[in-house]
């Protein structure tokens, strides 16, 4: 283990670490010393080492040679092959049990359990949330962390989530004993020494990684393993109270890039509830029209439903363009102006693979051909990348290997990337970046969008009625299940907000924090609006071509901004009046098909919403959300 990362910043030092570690021989250190660290970053990382006990630390530093290293070091274990036909590019393949995240085993631990989740449904499982209590937690932890880096090598990794100099940007530290999630961050989020100051005063995340000892694979079969996990006793929990995340047994994306999810979604929406700003599962673009004018929206879809693939897209009308701010976390707050300033506080994409392609999203194809780690997607013999709609023509005497490592070819029962099989690449490399994508002020959000995957009744898109209105559909996000985390099959999922696996405090607490912001003086409030790129035919297929197409719809969202009258009332919303919504060239789809009313469906609809908010939300669901509901039930009476 040594050997292949010994030249790290060159600084290898023998010396002891400092007092207070107990037991043992100490650590090797590599990298800078330790008491060069802000003392709060010192002891956190000390605790560290005393409860996980690693045989050597390296403290990151965000240098190019040290990505070299890491990047030499996970070959080595066998982590990462070679993608000889793109640019610095590598493939992980997990342990198959551990390939998405694992809501069963994410918890919010508070004193209090309301502060957490709204009261248990009478029957079933919590849908908004677990909750721990904190001498449960002490005891999960107290089971799984001593020791458990025994062997391995601890990474501290100092990292900002958002631009430099940002006021809405937050610095962090994670702890981790793996070498794919320390070369991940320094994709996902922005790795350095530099951060080291800003976290002198002690009021940063603490973040807490371990991918685990397995206990029923012990002994050999746990050495062998390239992809160590412990799947039966997996713990992703957020200690908002102490800025903290404890996260043991899994090494997958938003299981283990503790920025990512657990930080700037399910902490930072709770310090963003305090403290007064937004902390959402949105993407975030510029809309550009082709008389020059551009609006900025943030987007919010549940996980696989398409924030990339709207982040990225290449408009199909023509003069029109669109670009990336972000394509997962949107960090949102009114400035002294009143305007909603957004950030993205990542640095890369942590992208689904199937489903891409130069047709799908040239952007992030462009992005994915150089300094990409990809994880369980398929292998080509000639040393490029392979998943299900890549669209590439495969050369003759091209094989196939898939994400398991066994051969595979066309047609077979299984698929060859998984699912939920990821490209992680620096946002940089993507052609369609914003020119204002790392401003520290933020771009200012016009409008917001929710959507999901909803194969009949929902209309391509609709207007929220106002602020009140909007928050109520929000709140009413349904959505097909995902391979982005465990759930299978066609299932319909309440998914509010689309963060239902990423509140960081009570569900119904964060819909009033929402509805909250029209109750500020002077701000102006975005337009709000729903989406549904994914209805289906009868035989099936999706009636709207999607993707680049998707421009259409945002074009009709910016005429909306700009105050144009093209709009028509249904009960639901405003719908663009026909003619409104761009529909040339598409002669295979019809205004009709696109924008059904369909009296049982609403009903069906709005009576599943009452069970769903009177089982899940309680007492805790706010009465504006209630009264919206009751005056849709009433609008839909009159249809
Ligand atoms: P997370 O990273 O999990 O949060 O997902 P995401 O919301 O960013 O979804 P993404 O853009 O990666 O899309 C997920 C899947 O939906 C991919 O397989 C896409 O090809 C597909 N998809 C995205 N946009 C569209 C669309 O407009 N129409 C159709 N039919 N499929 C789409
Ligand atoms: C999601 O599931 O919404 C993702 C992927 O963006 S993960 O980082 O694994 O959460
Ligand atoms: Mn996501």
């Amino acid at each position: 283990m040594h050997r292949a990362i010994g030249s790290i910043g060159g600084r290898l030092l023998r010396a002891p670490l400092s007092r207070g570690l107990t037991g043992g021989s100490a650590p090797h250190l590599w990298g800078a010393d330790l008491a060069s660290l802000p003392p709060p970053v010192r002891q956190f990382v000390e605790e560290g080492i005393e409860l996980c006990q690693p045989s050597d630390v390296h403290l990151c530093d965000g240098s190019k040679e040290e990505g070299e290293a890491l990047i030499a070091l996970l070959r080595e274990q066998g982590v990462l092959h070679p993608l000889p036909k793109y640019d610095n590019c590598w493939l992980a393949r997990t342990d198959p049990r551990d390939v998405a995240r694992v809501e069963s085993r994410t918890v919010l631990v508070t004193e209090r359990e309301r502060d957490s989740v709204p009261p248990a449904p009478p029957n079933g499982e919590p849908q908004l949330g677990r909750w721990l209590s904190p001498s449960a937690m002490a005891e999960a932890q107290r089971q799984r962390f001593p020791g458990c880096m025994r062997g391995r090598r601890l990474f501290v990794i100092p990292f900002r989530m958002g631009p430099a100099g940002s006021a809405l940007a937050r610095a962090a530290v994670q702890l981790t004993d793996s070498a794919y999630v320390a070369a991940s961050m320094r994709i996902m989020t922005r790795v350095g020494s530099d951060v080291l100051p800003d976290l002198r005063h002690g009021d940063f995340v603490r973040c807490l990684h371990s991918v685990g000892r397995s206990q029923t694979h012990s002994g050999d079969a746990r050495r062998r393993s390239a992809w160590p996990c412990d799947p039966e006793r997996t713990l992703i929990a957020h200690l908002p109270e102490e800025l903290r995340v404890v996260s043991y047994g899994s090494g997958y994306g938003g299981n283990s890039l503790l920025g990512k999810k657990c930080l700037a979604l399910r902490i930072a929406s709770r310090m963003a509830r305090d403290q007064g700003w937004l902390a959402e599962h949105m993407l975030i673009l510029g809309v550009t029209s082709p008389s020059g004018r551009k609006h900025y929206v943030a987007a919010a879809f549940p996980s696989a439903c398409g924030k990339t693939n709207l982040a990225m897209m290449r408009p199909a009308l023509p003069g029109w363009s669109v670009h990336c701010v972000g394509d997962d976390i949107a960090w949102m707050k009114f400035d002294d102006d009143g305007v909603l300033r957004a950030i993205n506080p990542e640095r890369g994409f942590f992208g689904v693979a199937p489903g891409t392609s130069e047709r799908t999203n040239a952007a992030a194809m462009a992005a994915v051909r150089r300094d990409t780690l990809f994880t369980n997607v398929g292998l080509r013999s000639d040393g490029a990348p392979f998943w299900e709609g890549l669209e590439d023509q495969l050369s003759p005497g091209t094989t196939l290997t898939d994400w398991r490592g066994r051969p595979w070819s066309p047609g077979s029962a299984h698929p060859c990337a998984h699912p939920n099989s990821r490209f992680c690449s620096p946002a940089a490399n993507c052609p369609s970046m914003d020119p204002s994508w790392e401003d520290p002020r933020g771009v200012p959000i016009d409008a917001i969008i929710f959507g999901g995957r909803r194969p009949e009744g929902v209309p391509l898109v609709y207007e929220a009625f106002g602020w009140q209105h909007g928050v109520f559909v929000g709140s009413a996000m349904r959505s097909e299940a995902t391979a982005a985390a465990e759930h299978t099959g066609r299932r319909l999922l309440h998914d509010p907000f689309a963060m239902r696996p990423f509140f960081g405090y009570n569900a119904g607490r964060y819909l009033s924090h929402w509805l909250s912001m029209s109750h500020r003086s002077g701000v102006r409030l975005p337009r709000i609006f729903h989406v549904n790129w994914f209805l289906r035919d009868p035989s099936g297929r999706f009636r709207w071509p999607g993707f680049g197409h998707n421009a259409r719809v945002l074009a009709w969202i910016c005429s909306r901004v700009e105050g144009e009258d093209n709009a028509r009332e249904m009960p639901f919303g405003l719908i663009p009046r026909e003619g409104a919504l761009d529909l040339r060239g598409l002669p295979e789809v019809s205004y009709e098909d696109l924008f059904p009313l369909d009296r049982s469906f609403w009903e069906g609809e709005s009576k599943e919403l009452r069970r769903y908010y009177e089982e899940n939300f309680g007492e805790d669901l706010p009465r504006e959300v209630l009264e919206e509901l009751e005056a849709l039930e009433e609008r839909i009476r009159k249809i």
